[in-house]
């Protein structure tokens, strides 16, 4: 968090680069985000980002670097690894992960070989990118198989799943999701990797502080291998990742993030990331993610109410997915389009086997991290709810838009974000 000397000396500097900062901050307050994977971080989070620590170089690992100068970048790392393992019921934690797509690539990397088969989500069904997206480098070096879930229910087909883990003998099964509103247990899927002698990874990214919140399943508990998560979704950190794992697998997972992957950690982003770990123990934030929780269930009722069509019916998480196409006969850029000029912030989203592409796909995504942040509650999920439903169905009408761009205006108001 800048001080008043140093935004001063920014807008002198780089007049241009400070008024998109005070633009940005105007519109993060006058405006809601709803996109699910993003949140507003702690202010202490925004303090460290821009620390001292930012200057430092610290390849190796603590006790173990390549530059001196280390005693208290050794320190955040070690208080880093060992607030995650508590936090999250670890055997080992690496903290270095710059962010999501270096942390997934360096479980692969570390513990596959090229060509091997990884059993993943199918992407349209709610998988990530970093699940073998045929454009990403993963997808190209690694043949990832696919299942998939029932859309009505979003329940995942584990007979699909088991046959076709039988049939290509994966090396790792691949759980977690970033447009998936349910939950699963993760024994089913321990279940199955066992039988054909697989490794299990639980990408946890958009549930990681739910999980820390013990509002969520944790899949260490069921046994598995590996959990990543980023740390800047609901866990209200700094953007990174994290990667957890059983201790037989630490040292493969150390070598992989460094030097097999990446060279000097962000000391920044560890220190808020030690931060982070230790507000996420507090009883302060299991309130915050049970919250999360009941505010996604409070707006998926407030659409349903308005007959808007939710993928999979509802919400046992932090995310929505509206099918635009079939609720309001328009597609998700559109309705994305729409949701901004009436100052909510959400996404375009595919959805299950969606025919259409994906910059013009047939849905939106919407979650609550955020707006719980900003300490919204049930009653304003209703409004939020009433808004996305009228600005959907407006049909571009300006007065319409006018209207609800000032009832967004009118709850933001009440609701300052918080570190800024
Ligand atoms: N971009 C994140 C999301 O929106 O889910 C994941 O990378």
């Amino acid at each position: 968090m800048p001080t008043s000397d140093q935004r001063a000396q920014l807008a002198q500097s780089d007049h241009e680069i400070f008024l998109a900062l005070k633009g940005e901050e105007a519109r993060q307050r006058a405006g809601l985000e709803l996109i699910p994977s993003e949140n507003y971080a702690f202010p202490e989070v925004l303090t460290l980002l821009g620390s001292a620590f930012t200057n430092k170089y610290s390849e190796g690992y603590p006790g173990r670097r390549y530059y001196g100068g280390q005693e208290h970048t050794d320190r955040i790392e070690t208080l880093a690894r060992d607030r995650a393992k508590a936090l999250f019921r670890a055997e080992h934690a690496n903290v270095q992960p710059l962010s999501g797509s270096p942390m997934n690539q360096a479980v692969y990397l570390g513990l596959l070989e090229p060509g091997d088969t990884i059993l993943a989500m199918d992407l349209s069904h709610g998988g990530h990118l970093t699940h073998g997206a045929p454009v990403s480098h993963m997808g190209r070096l690694f043949n990832f198989v696919r299942y998939k879930t029932d859309p009505s229910t979003g329940a995942i087909d584990f007979d699909q799943l088991r046959a076709v883990a039988r049939q290509t003998r994966p090396k790792l099964v691949v759980c977690g999701y970033s447009s998936y509103p349910r939950d699963y247990d993760y024994a089913d899927f321990r279940r199955v990797a066992d039988e054909v002698g697989a490794l299990t990874m639980a990408d946890v990214s958009h549930i990681g502080g739910l999980i820390a919140a013990n509002v969520m399943r944790n899949p260490l508990d069921a046994g598995f291998d590996f959990m990543t998560t980023t740390t800047h979704k609901s866990l209200r950190g700094p953007r990174g990742g994290l990667i957890l794992c059983k201790e037989k697998f630490a040292k493969k997972i150390d070598a992989s993030v460094f030097p097999g992957l990446q060279g000097g950690p962000h000391m920044n982003q560890v220190a808020a990331a030690a931060v982070t770990f230790r507000l996420a123990a507090l009883p302060a934030f299991r309130a915050y993610a049970e919250a999360v929780l009941g505010n996604a269930k409070a707006l998926a009722e407030a659409l349903l109410a308005r007959r808007v069509r939710l993928v999979t019916g509802g919400t046992d998480n932090h995310l929505l997915v509206i099918d635009t196409v079939q609720s309001f006969g328009i597609d998700g850029a559109v309705a994305q389009e729409v949701l901004d000029r009436v100052g909510l912030t959400t996404n375009k989203q595919v959805i299950p086997d969606d025919p259409n592409p994906p910059m013009r796909p047939s849905g939106i995504r919407l979650g609550t991290p955020a707006p719980t942040a900003r300490g919204m509650g049930e009653a304003e999920m209703a409004e939020i709810g009433a808004i996305i439903a009228e600005a959907l169905a407006a049909n571009g009408d300006h007065a319409a838009e006018e209207s609800l761009a000032a009832r967004t205006r009118a709850l933001t108001s009440r609701f300052p974000v918080p570190g800024l």
